[in-house]
């Protein structure tokens, strides 16, 4: 159970939410105590037409969180970021991994990686969040998202990137349509057939909203756990989530109800 913590004004369910670094820190813990295995800290809305803000106003929002847990904390901390120079900082002042939703695009992410051996959520998106919406355009989309997530997989091995530090994330509403993001969700196994475990990010996410008619963000979280449970009983490790004492215990139940040895049958997540 990956929960996040947003300290962004403007993210599409949490933003402003936890800008001062008291809040944001006092949230951190909290999630903590309501059972999140692994906390993920973004500064920049990757939501659709999000337009992109400089490094070092990314980094001015998640150094006073880190400086106040980021060697403190019981559970590891993901740095939500596609820019190598911040994932830099971040994992300096105590980050564990880096979840990058650019996919490891960028060579100097990989890089990084490869120097520090840190391990790495690899998100599929196509494009950037602001055009990200404008290239839905997939033939068969489960193949293709997992095809790419392959191809940059690969990629991150032959440059020396430890294959056991991969997880792969195929991006739900990131340059895709609703319907697309319930076939990733329906076929979930043939994403977690390329051998990484599989992290998805469901929760609050506006297809959701498409379905439970046209519910806030904040009012998504039925569906978000219906999806939480549904990814991970066909196979995803690590479940993102907003909303962390609901998601847990719905995910409790979930385990116990999965019967040993059936295909879907996965590890703690
Ligand atoms: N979704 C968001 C951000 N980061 N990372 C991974 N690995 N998977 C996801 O699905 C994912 C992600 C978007 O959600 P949120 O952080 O709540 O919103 P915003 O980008 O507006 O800050």
């Amino acid at each position: 159970m990956m929960g996040v913590v947003n300290v962004t004004p403007d993210s599409f369910s949490d933003g402003g939410r936890y800008l001062s670094a008291e809040s944001a820190v006092g949230r951190v813990r909290e999630i903590v105590a309501e059972g999140a295995d692994l906390v993920d800290i973004g500064a920049e809305s990757t939501r659709p037409g999000a337009t992109p803000i400089p490094d070092e106003t990314e980094w001015a929002r998640l150094a006073p969180i880190l400086e106040a847990v980021g060697r403190s904390l019981s559970v590891p901390i993901s740095v939500d970021s596609r820019h190598p120079t911040v994932a830099r900082r971040a994992l300096d002042a105590g980050a564990d991994l880096v979840n990058d939703v650019g996919g490891l695009r960028d060579p100097e992410m990989r890089q990084l990686l490869f120097e520090t051996a840190a391990p790495v959520v690899l998100m599929h998106m196509r494009g950037t969040p602001e055009s990200m919406q404008r290239e839905t355009g997939y033939g068969d989309v489960v193949a293709e998202v997992a095809s790419s997530l392959n191809r940059s997989a690969t990629t991150a091995v032959a440059e020396g990137i430890a294959r056991e530090k991969i997880l792969v994330d195929p991006g739900l509403g990131f340059g895709k349509t609703a319907e697309q993001n319930l076939e990733l969700i329906r076929r979930l196994p043939e994403l977690s057939a390329l051998g990484f475990p599989v992290v998805i990010g469901a929760s609050r996410k506006s297809f959701l909203g498409a379905l439970t008619e046209g519910a806030a963000p904040d009012d998504r979280l039925e569906a978000s756990l219906a999806a939480a449970v549904l990814a991970s009983e066909r196979g995803a490790e690590i479940v993102r989530a907003h909303d962390v004492r609901s998601t847990r215990r719905a995910l409790a139940v979930a385990d116990a109800l999965r019967i040993e040895g059936s295909d879907s049958a996965v590890g703690p997540r």
